[in-house]
């Protein structure tokens, strides 16, 4: 491979645009309203098309966190269109998520959270199209998307935790994901330690990735930011700032190097097994002491409040950016067993260390040895190569500009052993002048890179709804998702135990309006289109449960009900049943009505709820 540098054409518009705009943000990233005023004028790169005619069909499954709106979002890729959002963490009336009795008994009233890492459930290095891993920042959450459904099936709190951010499932088969925390809190958080933040701590947790449970904790010193798992199953990291235990932004800063630090899961596994953690709090979790000295973790040394892990297909390397160095480092997978048996220090594990640009965050993986590294401030996507790295040669071969300030970058199929360097995608925090100005707040561009040839070439801005942090792209034949419910599935247990305890026999064809007291269940289908109760009468200050069956067997019939003035609106694709239990506090006629378009007399598929 020629790997000769490659610096993009600057023309001298171009540069002092971008000095402008990587001034601005510099001075605190806020103040950038000016450069609105300035015109566009870059010549974007054009080959390696996106476009999907009209009828064809994406090559890639893209899977979008939806940040602070608390999705997952679903595009395909080249084309970019946006083509789901999975309500997790979210309200969504269209779905129903946030009103359904099944939705409510996973968020438990809470109806926000922040999404930033996404990712699927592996086999043997690659996904096996069961299941999507989701964060939540705001509230401590990990989140189970089924993907022959997509969508929500499990939401786990984790315990004595804040600010859970990165996430990373084992590679080597469905067994656990690792959820690191943020920030560093008292443990217990009850009251006690509030103004001695050296007794703050922070906990890697290991959540089973088939039900859902929390299995243990381990605190560490420090910050803990992005998380990654190796390809075998051996270890877990976590990129770390703050060793030096701050609490203001000055504070934080104050050391040249922070970590790094690398869990040993079979060590782990078999403390736990002895039974020698402990409990914090009310919480049943076992808890190990990982902090600096102990058997279950290394601390990698690592310039300076670094951001972003990432393990390359080969799964020998793990890379972690530097954010306020210049640098990444490149850890060597195989020397980490040396460092926990004390035969080297930890810092010997980092074989190289080249520089790729001011704030470098996330990186990317090519299948030809090419690593792609996200740099914030300089605005640009590097293309640097492994091997030279290793070798201590200037391993730069492309530096990509982006608009503007890139936060995560992902290459297709890049956290799997199969990795096809086909596209790249750069997930930009700012898109300032590159669309149609809408306001104050403003969407984010992601921008698609075409990454097949020597040279990366930028082939698309796609402006999205704020802020995805990451994304995957996925080969589209690892996905299966199914087009009908069956309606056996487990989700319908409770809907089921209603059915079962009112001697309803099929859900498919119920028709019924069951008194129990002051709560009415109302058990009715639809299919296109009307609904079974074309009226049901209940008494003002009753609760009500609307038990709809979507009895349509076609594919994309979907039916839903929403009740005028009760906030009750939920959707039920093909074969689904869903419920929502509501108060009924005025009397009077209250027209509920099918909200998904199902058919030509779609309007007219609606009924009474008389309350008397
Ligand atoms: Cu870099 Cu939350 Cu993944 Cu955002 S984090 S960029
Ligand atoms: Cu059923 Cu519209």
């Amino acid at each position: 491979m020629t790997d000769e540098i490659d610096d993009q054409d600057h023309n001298t518009e171009n540069e002092q645009r971008r000095s402008f705009l990587k001034a601005s943000v510099f001075a605190g990233i806020a103040g950038t309203g000016s450069a609105l005023g300035l015109v566009p004028t870059l010549a974007h790169a054009k080959s390696g098309s996106p476009h999907v005619p009209p009828g064809d069909l994406d090559d890639y499954y893209g899977f979008w966190s939806g940040g602070h709106s608390g999705e997952v979002r679903v595009l395909g890729i080249p084309s970019a269109r946006e083509l789901k959002r999975i309500p997790v963490f979210n309200y969504d009336a269209a779905y129903g998520w946030g009103t359904t009795n099944f939705s409510k008994s996973l968020l438990k009233g809470k109806l926000s959270g922040d999404t930033h890492h996404v990712h699927l459930s592996y086999k043997n290095g690659t996904y096996d199209g069961k299941y999507a891993f989701v964060n939540d920042k705001a509230q401590a959450r990990l989140a189970r998307i089924r993907l022959d459904m997509f969508v929500t099936d499990k939401i786990t709190d984790i315990p004595n935790c804040q600010g859970t951010h990165g996430i990373f499932p084992s590679r080597n088969k469905l067994d656990a994901v690792y959820c690191n925390s943020e920030f560093r809190n008292p443990l217990p958080n009850d009251g006690r330690d509030m103004d001695d933040p050296k007794k703050y701590g922070a906990l890697h947790t290991c959540i089973d990735a088939k039900t859902m449970e929390v299995r243990w904790q381990v605190q560490v010193d420090g910050n803990m930011d992005l998380c990654a798992t190796d390809y075998d199953g051996k270890y877990s990291m976590a990129c770390s700032y703050n060793s030096e235990g701050g609490t203001t932004l000055a504070e934080m800063m104050g050391k040249d190097r922070d970590w790094l630090v690398v869990f040993n899961l079979e060590r782990i596994e078999a403390a736990i097994k002895a039974g020698k953690g402990h409990t914090i709090g009310g919480s049943q979790v076992p808890v190990l002491d990982g902090r600096h000295g102990s058997p279950y973790t290394i601390y990698i040394p690592i310039p300076k409040s670094p951001h972003g892990v990432n393990v390359d297909p080969t799964g020998r390397y793990a890379v972690c950016a530097g954010k306020l160095s210049p640098t990444v480092s490149l850890v060597d997978i195989k020397k980490l067993k040396d460092a926990f048996n004390g035969r080297i220090k930890p810092r010997k594990c980092v074989v190289a260390e080249p520089e790729v640009g001011i704030g470098p965050l996330h990186t990317a993986f090519d299948d030809r040895g090419n690593a792609y590294t996200s740099i914030f401030i300089d605005s640009v996507v590097t293309k640097w190569n492994i091997a030279k790295a290793v070798a201590g040669k200037n391993p730069i071969i492309q530096k990509l500009d982006i608009h503007y300030q890139v936060g995560h970058i992902n290459a297709s199929m890049s956290e799997t052993k199969n990795a096809d360097g086909k596209w790249v995608i750069s997930l930009n925090k700012f898109s300032k002048d590159r669309f149609l100005p809408v306001g104050p707040f403003r969407n984010e561009n992601e921008q698609l890179i075409d990454i097949s040839g020597r040279k990366m070439k930028l082939v698309h801005d796609t402006a999205t709804h704020p802020e995805p942090h990451d994304a995957l792209i996925v080969n589209r034949n690892l996905i299966r998702p199914k087009k009908v419910w069956s309606m056996n599935d487990e989700r319908f247990a409770f809907e089921h135990g209603l059915a079962k305890r009112y001697g309803i026999k099929d859900l498919a064809t119920a028709a019924n309006v069951i008194r129990d007291g002051t709560h009415v269940y109302v058990f009715m289908n639809g299919i296109a289109p009307s609904f079974s109760l074309t009226e049901f009468r209940v008494k003002q200050g009753d609760t009500v449960t609307i038990i709809l069956t979507n009895a349509d067997k076609v594919e994309d019939l979907s039916h839903g009900i929403c009740v005028s003035h009760h906030d009750i609106n939920f959707g039920v694709s093909p074969q689904e049943i869903a419920s929502a239990t509501f108060k009924v506090n005025n009397k009077g006629v209250f027209w509920y009505y099918c909200p998904w378009f199902c058919h030509a007399l779609h309007l007219e598929m609606r009924g009474r709820m008389i309350v008397g």
